[in-house]
């Protein structure tokens, strides 16, 4: 059964090209060489497994982060096939691990992961990795092989007899290609709950065997979800009141399209719609998630006319006041799919918008007349935000006529900067006047403008929208940046083309107050103008902690261990040393903001991805929501914001 060794020659050429340039150009293949490529490797292998999920053959995914920071992904499947590639004249596993895009080949599986961000195949992972181990357990026997940067170091082996059958890859990132070798607990574990909940019935587990338990135990956790997405929105609503009982629940199949939707209402004012197609979250949307909202508004507004619930509203309903305190998350499963967009995030198959629409449509129709209580409660909901959006347009055009009349139109606490080109332009948005006073004495004022933010912005999550616009700060931000909300076929839309400035850098103290302000801004950006930071315009800056000095030398510090590095470089002698914990940025003086947070030979800034900005919109509603319980366990929960007052 097994190959010989030795003859990796002319034959496998080709094969061995494909995966070189996989090596060579990474970055086309997995997206990044940063932490988010790292991550990308176990998505790719865990897909492979997930595969055989939905082909119907394995339940259990199990993830080990070793001590090495190599990982292990094993699945109990069919084990990949290990006999002889006839026209390869290689075993099928080899050719799977070695040969771009061989994975899919072999099985016939409807749901390939292909064509988006993941779906490269685990020859991939191979290329990247120092060492990839393969154990198969199939046919009653043990096989491995072993592989570095993509080549096989070995023959497959048979090892030994099992009972079982499964797919077990270990492999370790090779340095050569990797920014950083780390994997965060945190965004595997993430990940694999949200896998979870998208496939039902299949357990995922994870053990970090980098860090032990109190008990003794690896760090560990296992996912396994029953309700599947209804479970999902219940989790994704858990800091939220929901004003139906249960989630609506939607299943379906056409065209060989699956579709899955789950949704629930809550008391807040802001829409969070998930989806997925194939398993990958779709951050863009797409037709699935047009077909589903295509739904909503027909089925509601149907009802609530037969019903003449509108009737003595003065100003039409549109397709978002269905959306209001809306959580909802669409899953498809399209044989073929088509992705586009700006990331490859987008849905593009047209025919999946009426599959989602008919679908959920008839659940929903169902679901209405069924439940008139729950209905009267959702309509009731969506004449007040109708009633809102009006009363915020009011407001808004009445901001937006008033810069007009006033000259320029710059808000008065703006130091802004003689460059008028956007693309050289940043602006800081920095907590508190005294703050922004030496903001603005420290800057480059050539490109460099000054926004100062008073206090605690207001509380989005609870404010209704058109309060939104009579805020001074928020205010100050759309008019300062240059952005505007707009109407368009009934939708709102962020008009960012007269964005004054290409960098947006949030300022704020590394302190307590600091980070909650900061999560405030984040989760504002977030809600209302979202496309800064899709187009990566936010930034956060990066205070110095400490400065350490010793007579005339000294030297900035952004961590804990920066600050023991100062100390023993300046000698360790405490009598001679003084640490200063910068507490804000009030405690800097201008050159000394400049130097560390703002020069940009220097500085640190962070840019802030969808990801970071879900992250405070998520710690956000647990702080600010109306339950209690997630807030308390939240708050116990992280130190770092314990001292927030809520
Ligand atoms: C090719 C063919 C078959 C299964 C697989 C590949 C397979 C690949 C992976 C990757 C990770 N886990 C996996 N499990 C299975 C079908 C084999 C058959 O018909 O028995």
């Amino acid at each position: 059964m097994s190959t010989e060794n030795g003859n990796y020659g002319a034959e496998n050429i080709q094969a061995l090209e494909g995966l070189e340039a996989v090596r060579k150009r990474p970055g086309m293949y997995i997206g990044s060489t940063d932490t988010k490529g790292l991550h990308h490797l176990v998505w790719e292998a865990i897909d492979n497994s997930i595969d055989e999920h939905l082909a119907g053959y394995c339940d259990l995914i199990e993830t080990i982060i070793h001590e090495d920071n190599s990982i292990t992904v094993k699945d109990n499947g069919r084990g990949i096939p290990t006999g002889m590639h006839e026209k390869l004249q290689k075993s099928a596993l080899e050719v799977v691990m070695t040969v771009l895009h061989a994975g899919g080949k072999f099985d016939k599986n409807t749901y390939k992961v292909s064509g988006g961000l993941h779906g490269v195949g685990i020859s991939c992972v191979n290329a990247l990795s120092i060492l990839l181990k393969a154990e198969i357990h199939r046919e009653g026997k043990v096989f491995t092989q072993e592989y570095s940067q993509g080549k096989p170091i070995t023959p497959v082996k048979e090892i030994g007899n099992s009972d079982k059958t499964g797919t077990y890859i270990t492999f370790k990132p090779d340095a050569e290609i990797f920014e950083t070798l780390v994997y965060k607990f945190d965004t595997l574990s993430t990940r694999l709950r949200e896998m979870a909940y998208l496939n039902k019935g299949l357990t995922l587990t994870i053990i970090d065997e980098r860090e032990t338990e109190d008990d003794g135990t690896f760090k560990h956790e296992t996912f396994h979800s029953e309700g599947g997405l209804k479970e999902f929105v219940r989790y994704l609503d858990e800091s939220r009141t929901s004003i139906i009982p249960e989630p609506i629940y939607a299943i379906g199949k056409e065209e060989n399209v699956e579709v899955e939707v789950a949704l629930q209402y809550n008391t807040g004012y802001t829409e969070n719609i998930y989806s997925f197609v194939n398993n990958i979250n779709t951050r863009e949307g797409g037709t699935h998630v047009s077909g589903f909202k295509r739904a909503l508004a027909r089925v509601f507004k149907q009802y609530g006319d037969d019903n003449n619930l509108f009737s003595k509203l003065k100003f039409a309903i549109n397709g978002e006041d269905f959306r209001e305190g809306l959580t909802a998350i669409v899953s498809v499963k399209v044989p073929e799919p088509q992705f586009k967009g700006q990331t490859k995030g987008e849905l593009g198959n047209s025919e999946v918008t009426g599959i989602v629409s008919r679908c959920v449509g008839d659940v929903l129709k169902a679901y209405l007349e069924e439940n008139p209580n729950q209905a009267k409660r959702v309509v009731e909901k969506v004449i007040l935000a109708a009633t809102a959006r009006n009363a915020a347009r009011k407001a808004r055009e009445m901001v937006q006529r008033k810069n007009v009349l006033t000259g320029s139109g710059l808000p008065g606490k703006l130091s802004d900067c003689s460059s008028k080109d956007p693309a050289e332009s940043e602006i800081f948005l920095v907590e508190g006047d005294s703050a922004g006073g030496t903001a603005k004495q420290g800057r480059d004022r050539n490109f460099q403008a000054i926004l100062p933010l008073r206090g605690k912005i207001l509380n989005v999550e609870k404010a209704l929208e058109y309060r939104i616009y009579e805020n001074e700060e928020i205010k100050n931000m759309f008019t300062g940046l240059g952005v505007s909300i707009e109407e368009k076929d009934g939708e709102r839309i962020l008009n960012i083309e007269k964005l004054r400035y290409h960098k947006v850098v949030i300022m704020c103290d590394a302190d307590v107050d600091g980070s909650h302000i900061e999560t405030l801004i984040l989760t504002f950006f977030f809600r209302y103008m979202r496309p800064l930071i899709t187009n990566g315009h936010i930034y956060i800056a990066s205070p110095p902690l400490y400065q350490v000095k010793k007579g005339k030398q000294f030297r900035y510090c952004w961590n804990e261990e920066e600050r023991k590095e100062a100390m023993e470089f300046y000698g360790g002698d405490m009598a001679n040393i003084k640490v200063q914990r910068y507490k804000g940025l009030g405690e800097m003086n201008a050159e000394q903001l400049w130097d560390t947070t703002m020069d940009p030979t220097t500085r640190i800034l962070k840019k802030i991805t969808v990801e970071d900005a879900i992250g405070a919109n998520n710690i956000f509603s647990v702080l600010m929501g109306d339950e209690v319980p997630p807030r308390r366990a939240f708050i116990e929960s992280h130190a770092k914001y314990a001292k927030i007052d809520v």
